[in-house]
């Protein structure tokens, strides 16, 4: 008798802590690594909710590179380019972390909501060289 009830009980914790699981606003984390000239993420889709970006420069030259969220439809390699960067202007700028030395990490952590996004390294010409990933907030 006392075995059976502990069960139950052990089974009614599993429901109640899968329900707060799917209600509550995601936790996510996305590590970006920027190499010499791509974006890695080891995700590229997540939860809406608060989004923390772990972005690392892994280039083995000297260059700085830098993290931008655009929230877009556009593809990731079809964004405009202006005297060698994208106009982030002309697009919903979520955030960003600039000028990571190589070897540098730096987090940034947004609210997302559902939509498709672009991350993108805007220094000059990196954009160009292929420095760009689609990512996905899913609802
Ligand atoms: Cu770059």
């Amino acid at each position: 008798m006392t075995i059976t009830s502990t069960r139950i009980a052990a089974c009614a914790g599993v429901v109640t802590l899968g329900l707060l699981a799917s209600t509550a606003h995601a936790k996510e984390t996305v590590k970006a690594t920027l190499n010499n000239d791509t974006i890695q993420l080891d995700t590229g889709s997540v939860k809406a909710g608060t989004v923390t970006f772990e972005a690392t420069n892994a280039s083995d030259t000297k260059q700085v590179h830098e993290l931008v969220v655009l929230k877009t439809d556009l593809s990731a390699d079809k964004l405009p380019v202006k005297n060698g960067a994208v106009p982030e202007k002309q697009f919903k700028k979520m955030g960003e972390v600039e000028d990571m030395a190589p070897g540098k990490s730096k987090r940034l952590t947004l609210k997302l909501t559902p939509g498709n996004y672009v991350l993108i390294c805007n220094q000059p010409g990196h954009y160009a060289m292929g420095m760009h990933v689609p990512f996905v907030v899913t609802p």
